[in-house]
């Protein structure tokens, strides 16, 4: 590890001197001055993550004075490129803000319509004991159905996900839901093509890339993983040209000055089929690295070509679709043919599009002809996110569900409205909500909330009363990530400890003690918890890690593991006799006919959605920066650093009559939306944008005034993957004549 210069910590970071006094602690190679200052009583510096679903679950200093968490930095030890951000630095403002849950709630008004009152959490697990057991002796354990999961889902124990699973599968099973929100269709077509292999890269091997091509990864904003953002940064300080490919133009673009090829939303697949056209035409693929890596690239190649009936994918034929100029898609093709090592980052959105899919066998796809995979500097064309293995460490088993039934995550709602009769696998009578907000981030608002209707039970743990806590009949409160210690892992090659760095709000449990105490209740103790306190299970998993010095470990708060410099599939690059890939050829299927089994076809192609006349518009629904999903909609201080506005095109707005700052309707079928038109540049004609996550505030009408995006979304998803499709959107925009107060 670099070791930290002292100096620059101290100026930079203007620490307390609990914060020097934790560095004196540090071991002397990572360090070259010691100084000793003993820290006020008051006061502690300890090693936390934030553990929110961004990829990365940040190494953060809390400065905890008088039992508050007074501020959140960066942990020095993690080096210079590891960082975290705004909405880590704050998360002061997201344990103490006043509308923290701290007591349990249970519904007194109709669901949706937030009137609860407070009871004591004995009477709260005794109804949700109840609920349960009743939807369990009427139904069967298949009916109920765990939602949410993305909360903390990166810790050992105290995780969002395997929390629930574990209890419901000793309480005799449940309908699951399968596939990811995140990358439904990547997860699905992956392994098709490169087998089970990891195929991320760490983001320190980008100091060896020579070109690097974020496709709609906007690093800056998204950040996927810790340490992404400061590579991108550190190799276009080199002079390594980047360039993004996104609707808009993102802060990834503007603070890193990056080039920007604004390309039309889901149809990425296009962009890359006219990119390997050139490639092929100009003769600028690599064939010998081809022939060994891969098989059915000459079956592509024929599609390319517009040898199989098809029309050549020519870079006309491309732009037509994908709105970016033939000789922008050239000029693209010879750089990214001559520059090598190439880096191809596909950000997770270009897959949550309809033929999503296709998208990343496309990015893989490319990556072989350029022979950019399996080398520092390069990358599998997959997606980079957690896509290589953690150091090893124990968590918390979830055992198999015993019902074995499961639902893609993308049709919960459809699931729970269609039942059996819908052609799903059950009927959903009850949800259990841990660590989700399912009905203002599950696509079509309106359908989600009409879907926790018909049901008879509903119960959530969350820090706040969420839209979907709203639409449950026990909402029980719980701990946040500094509230409780925890082994966090990254997908990075390192682990991190979190300290229970402050004491949860006076009465308020972690998710484990609720399910502690919940299978109690039902007798399911000591199975849930094997007798073992929350401490217990930490050692436990730090007892079947490959951790040695677990006392330097919790002082650090990091653990690294050897090789900071991992790329996927390097071996099988190295050697393909020697490495196989797990899939049936054991080289990289460009061709796959198991595919062409499912009904889809063996090569993939451009499945994009167009334009219809009623709606014109695409609209795209991408993350916040102060927000994590719908996190922090409810919080005043990240809200009013970000307009909640409909980003439009200055040629689009003209055409309807829209000024900057005019109150807009957009709508389609699904729903409507009334917000503030931004009138800018940063996205490309007949694309609109309105960031996601914003919890919705419906008027009689049905009109969404808030901005919130799933209104807007559509459940049908993107096949053969059953996933995701919120940036494949339509919309129609047009002024509202009277402004309507709110
Ligand atoms: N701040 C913040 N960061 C997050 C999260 C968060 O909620 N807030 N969530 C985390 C999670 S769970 C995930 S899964 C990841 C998601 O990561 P992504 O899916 O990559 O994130 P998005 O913000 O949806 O999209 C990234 C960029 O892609 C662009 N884009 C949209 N559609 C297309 C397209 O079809 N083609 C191209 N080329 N670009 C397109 C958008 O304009 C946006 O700038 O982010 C993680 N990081
Ligand atoms: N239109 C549109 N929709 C999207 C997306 C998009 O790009 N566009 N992105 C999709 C993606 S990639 C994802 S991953 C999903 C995410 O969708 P969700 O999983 O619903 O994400 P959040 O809104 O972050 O909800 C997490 C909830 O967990 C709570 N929470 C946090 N920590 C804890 C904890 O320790 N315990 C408990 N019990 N609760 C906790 C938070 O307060 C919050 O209410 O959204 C998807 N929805
Ligand atoms: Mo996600």
């Amino acid at each position: 590890m670099t070791p930290v210069r002292l100096r620059a910590i101290l100026t930079a970071r203007r620490p307390t001197a609990a914060l020097a006094a934790f560095l004196v602690f540090l071991p002397l190679s990572h360090i070259q001055v010691t100084i000793a200052v003993t820290p006020p009583a008051d006061e502690r510096i300890l090693p936390i993550t934030c553990n929110r679903d961004c990829g990365g679950g940040c190494p953060l200093l809390a400065v905890v004075r008088h039992g508050r968490l007074a501020a959140v930095r960066d942990n020095p030890l993690a080096g210079p490129h590891i960082r975290g951000c705004v909405r880590g630095y704050q998360l002061a403002r997201v344990i103490e803000a006043p509308d923290r849950l701290v007591k349990p709630l249970l519904r007194v008004g109709p669901r949706g319509s937030g009137a609860f009152r407070e009871i004591s959490w004995s009477e709260a697990l005794e109804r949700v004991a109840d609920g349960l057991m009743r939807v369990h002796a009427r139904h069967g354990a298949a009916a109920i159905m765990p939602l949410g999961g993305s909360g903390s889902c990166r810790g050992a124990l105290h995780n969002t996900e395997s929390l629930p699973l574990r209890f419901l599968a000793l309480l005799g099973g449940y309908t699951g839901t399968y596939g990811s929100y995140s990358s439904g269709a990547a997860s699905y077509t992956t392994p098709f093509v490169l087998g089970d292999a990891p195929s991320g890269i760490d983001a320190a091997t980008l100091q060896y890339s020579r070109l690097i091509l974020l496709g709609g990864a906007n690093v800056e904003d998204c950040r996927l993983g810790c340490e992404l953002g400061s590579r991108v940064r550190q190799a276009r300080d080199r002079g390594v040209p980047v360039i993004v490919i996104d609707p808009r133009r993102t802060r990834t673009v503007s603070r890193l000055g990056t080039e920007w090829i604004p390309v039309r939303p889901g149809t990425d697949a296009a962009l890359m089929l006219g990119v390997l056209h050139v490639l092929v035409t100009e003769g600028l693929i690599d064939r010998p690295f081809i022939a060994r890596m891969s098989v059915g690239f000459d079956r592509l190649e024929c599609h390319v070509l517009g040898q199989d009936g098809t029309p050549p994918k020519t870079p006309t034929w491309a732009a037509a679709i994908c709105g970016v100029p033939a000789d922008t898609i050239i000029n693209l093709a010879r750089r990214y043919a001559a520059a090598r090592p190439t880096a191809l980052i596909p950000g997770l959105s270009i897959q949550r599009t309809i033929g999503g899919e296709e998208a990343i066998r496309l990015a893989i796809a490319l990556q072989v002809a350029t022979g950019n995979i399996g080398i520092r500097g390069g990358s599998s064309g997959g997606l980079v996110w957690s896509r290589l293995p953690d150091p090893q460490v124990g968590t918390l088993p979830v055992p198999a569900n015993p019902a074995g039934l499961g639902v893609p995550v993308y049709q919960w709602a459809d699931a729970i409205l269609g039942g059996r009769a819908g052609g799903f696998p059950s009927d959903i009578h009850a949800v259990y909500n841990v660590g989700g907000n399912y009905v203002v981030q599950g696509a079509d608002t309106t359908k989600s909330a009409r879907a926790f209707h018909t049901l008879e039970f509903a119960v959530c743990h969350d820090l706040f009363l969420t839209p979907t806590a709203r639409h449950c009949d026990v909402v029980l409160p719980v701990a946040a990530s500094p509230e409780r210690a925890d082994i966090v892992l990254t997908g990075a090659n390192m682990l991190l400890y979190s300290h229970r760095a402050v004491e949860p709000p006076p009465g308020v449990m972690t998710d484990y003690e609720v399910f502690c105490a919940l299978a109690a209740r039902l007798g399911l103790e000591p199975a849930f918890s094997q007798g073992r306190t929350a401490d217990d299970w930490l050692a436990t998993f730090v007892e079947a890690s490959e951790i040695r010095d677990v006392e330097t470990f919790q002082r650090t708060g990091i653990y690294w593991g050897r090789d900071r410099l991992r790329v996927g599939l390097a071996d099988f690059v190295a050697d393909p006799q020697a490495h196989p890939l797990s899939t049936p050829s054991g080289r990289i299927e460009v061709a796959s006919d198991a595919l062409r089994r499912g009904g889809f076809s063996p090569v993939p192609t451009a499945r994009c959605l167009l334009p219809e006349p009623e709606q014109p518009l695409y609209l795209v629904t991408p993350k916040s920066r102060y927000r994590v999903h719908s996190q922090h909609s409810n919080i005043p201080w990240f809200r009013e650093r970000e307009e909640q506005a409909l980003w439009i095109h200055p040629d689009t707005a003209a055409t309807r009559g829209i000024a900057d700052g005019d109150l807009v309707l957009v709508r389609n079928a699904r729903g409507r939306v009334r917000v503030p038109a931004r009138v800018t540049p940063d996205i490309m004609p007949d694309v609109v944008c309105l960031l996601e996550g914003v919890w919705p505030e419906v008027m009689p009408d049905g009109t969404d005034v808030a901005g919130s995006a799933n209104m807007l979304t559509d459940t049908t998803p993107t096949l053969p993957s059953a996933s995701s499709r919120t940036h494949s959107v339509l919309v129609q925009v047009e002024t509202v004549a009277t402004p309507v107060s709110r």
